[in-house]
């Protein structure tokens, strides 16, 4: 018998191929590109998971309910893969300690594959090399393949670019919604959970949302994105979150999805000339900062430099 490629085995949808590929992809490595590749034959060829950003802030409930989605999508056969990134997490690359727990309970369940990834990108959102892992995850057969991110600073912006269909999870506590509202999260946002809907005031939040939503400027073609109230805690909710997403799939059409796909294209080769030139900026003697810094380099002539476009 001889020994199959990594290719062939990643082809074939084998998950140990699969997390020998996001390990290669996490690392930058060459090795990653021609299953990469592989990806994205099978994307263009038809296979399209259904690739579901979830954002809010930490505590919200993010992993919690990811978790009753993951049941909710295998109850119906769905097969579910899931990338948690989380930069600010020291510990186990990047799994928080529960999460791992919770997320333990599908381990012997060949439908669902979870990975996290502790790596940050070059200007602290989400990094070229998680949107690679996506690709590999939809590649591997994945129906519904989920970003589950940290929730703060940049990387809750940069989910709608990552993503297909961006879910944002709000609670009752605190003004969320009009938080999110006044950082304009809820712009990006397609679905919108009012997690812990158990505690005090859920109804009172969801009005503020709609109230929220009736602001903004929009005609009948304009996507509201539907709010449903869920109990992550108790797995409630999770089918209404799930037919919304549906729903906004559907809206979306094919030409709409094709223009998703081509924002997180775009989204993702940015960040790697971001990534790469960072590394180059990083890599550059030492000197020519001493030089800008001494006053005999201006500090546009020596990022002119850098790009190559110049010499010095
Ligand atoms: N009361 C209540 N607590 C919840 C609910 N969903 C999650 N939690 C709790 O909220 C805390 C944060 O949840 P987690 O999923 O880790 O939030 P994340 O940081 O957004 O991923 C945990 O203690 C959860 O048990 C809910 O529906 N109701
Ligand atoms: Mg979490």
């Amino acid at each position: 018998m001889t020994a199959l490629s990594l290719l062939e085995r990643y082809r074939a949808g084998d998950l140990r191929a699969l997390a020998r590929a996001v390990t290669l992809a996490e690392a930058g490595l060459e090795g990653a590109r021609p299953l990469l590749r592989a990806a994205r034959e099978r994307a263009a060829a038809g296979h399209k998971a259904v690739v579901l950003g979830v954002t809010g802030s930490p505590g919200s409930g993010k992993s919690t309910l990811t978790d009753a989605l993951i049941g909710a999508l295998r109850a119906r056969g769905q097969r579910v893969a899931v990338l948690a990134v989380d930069p600010s997490s020291p510990y186990s690359g990047g799994a928080i300690l529960g999460d791992r727990i919770r997320m333990l309970r599908h381990h012997a369940d060949a439908g669902v594959f979870v990975r996290s990834l502790a790596s940050r990108g070059a200007l602290g959102g989400l990094s070229g090399r998680s949107m690679q892992v996506l690709a590999l995850m939809e590649g591997a057969g994945f129906d519904w393949v989920i970003l589950e991110t940290v929730g703060v600073g940049q990387s809750e912006v940069d989910v709608a670019a990552a993503c297909d269909h961006t879910l944002l999870v709000l609670t009752p506590a605190g003004g969320d919604g009009v938080q999110a509202f006044k950082a304009g999260i809820m712009e990006v946002a397609d679905v919108i959970a009012v997690n812990k809907s158990d505690l005090p005031g859920a109804e009172r939040t969801v009005r503020e949302l709609m109230a929220a939503q009736g602001l903004g400027a929009h005609d009948e073609h304009t996507w509201i994105a539907p709010i449903r109230r869920t109990i992550a805690a108790r797995a409630e909710g999770t089918e209404q979150v799930i037919a919304a997403v549906e729903k906004h799939r559907a809206w979306l059409g094919e030409d709409g999805l094709l223009g998703r796909r081509e924002r997180r294209a775009e989204f993702e080769v940015r960040s790697l000339v971001q990534e790469r030139l960072l590394t180059r900026a990083r890599q550059v003697s030492h000197d020519l900062y001493g030089r800008v810094a001494r006053g005999e380099l201006d500090a546009d002539d020596a990022a002119e430099a850098l790009l190559g476009r110049t010499d010095l």
